[in-house]
């Protein structure tokens, strides 16, 4: 197979049926929190069992169409001694790496950070791909207040994250483009919109400078919501809101939009994924990314014993069907149930 040709591939069974994308790419420090907020120890074995349960929960290959794995994950293997590529290729689901570095503070931005791990990427791609992963993800983060983020932010963040996609795909691995706008605050929906055209718009610029295919990427962002600190809207104020930034700034040619939850309840992201699907058709596939909200109810009936291995997976596999049965606009809360 050509490198574009794995592309196409990749991308099509990424956005096949009405499957979505799971997150389970928390770095140690981030799934330290999850743990200890369901009295677990975090360590790597407690890593390996958690992320094993989940991954071979019978079935999961019907919803979830690709996992986006932490490095340390790509190279374990399940409870049931298969290294976790393989799990997961036979479940029917495309494995996938989390490749940037974390955040910094950017220079003479004050409250704004900037995304690394530029250095030295072809070769660590060459490794994750011989291990198997077939796409990326590297995330930005915009934090929101009336002045924030900065112009130095938006535009030096779209620099690296149209860096490292260009990078992806000169590899034959898709690039999964996430630019997160945060939800902290109490700024208004309207707000998170003009925050969301900018940043949008400047990835775009920057992906075209570095002569991205849009065919070949999927993007991640966050949905246009009030911050968290601010009266909730409802889901068809969120999906309106989205689709009137994403229309304006998403170019057709993009396969997927598969948002992050960024801090939603595990039900208010399946509410609002449904909302957006209820609109009408759209220029493209509107699916999930989720980390928190498919992976929150699994983490708290697992609590780190195995003896909770069939309720884990099977609050693991609820979220991943009522968020698909929303890729669908077919959700209703009475499913919850
Ligand atoms: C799963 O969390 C991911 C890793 O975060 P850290 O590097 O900060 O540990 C994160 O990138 C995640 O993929 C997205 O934020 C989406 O997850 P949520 O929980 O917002 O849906």
């Amino acid at each position: 197979m050509t490198l574009q040709e794995e592309l196409t591939s990749t991308v099509q069974a990424l956005v096949a049926g009405n499957k979505g994308i799971l997150a389970a790419d928390e770095s140690h420090p981030t799934i330290a929190k999850r743990f200890n907020a369901v009295g677990v120890e975090p360590s790597e074995d407690k890593r390996r069992e958690y992320r094993s349960l989940i991954l071979s929960a019978p079935g999961l290959g019907e919803f979830i169409s690709g996992v986006i794995l932490f490095e340390e994950t790509l190279h374990q293997s399940s409870l049931d001694k298969r290294p976790m590529p393989e799990l997961l290729a036979s479940q029917g689901i495309v494995p996938g790496i989390k490749v940037d570095k974390g955040k910094i503070p950017l220079v003479n931005a004050p409250g704004d950070e900037i995304t690394v791990g530029l250095d030295s990427l072809e070769d660590r791609l060459e490794i994750y791909k011989d291990r198997g992963a077939r796409f990326a993800k590297w995330r930005d983060v915009y934090p929101v207040s009336d002045t924030l983020p900065s112009r130095q932010a938006v535009e030096a963040n779209a620099e690296v994250l149209a860096r490292y996609a260009a990078i992806c795909q000169s590899l034959g691995i898709v690039p999964i483009v996430e630019p997160e706008v945060l939800i902290d605050g109490d700024h208004t929906i309207a707000r998170c919109a003009e925050v969301s055209e900018a940043v949008i718009r400047e990835v775009f610029t920057a992906l075209a400078r570095h002569r991205v295919a849009l065919n070949h990427m999927i993007l991640k962002p966050s949905m246009v919501t009030p911050g968290k600190d601010s009266p909730k809207a409802t889901p068809e104020q969120v999906a309106e809101a989205t689709l009137a930034v994403f229309r304006q700034v998403v170019p057709a040619a993009v396969p997927g939009i598969f948002f992050l939850s960024g801090g939603q309840t595990p039900e208010e992201a399946t509410e609002n994924l449904n909302a957006l699907n209820s609109r009408g058709d759209q220029p493209w596939a509107l699916s999930f990314s989720y980390g928190r909200a498919l992976q929150e109810p699994a983490q708290k009936a697992w609590a780190g014993n195995l003896d909770n291995s069939q309720d884990c997976q099977a609050a693991m596999l609820k979220r991943a069907r009522l968020n698909a049965a929303a890729r669908a606009g077919g959700y209703y809360p009475a499913m919850e149930a």
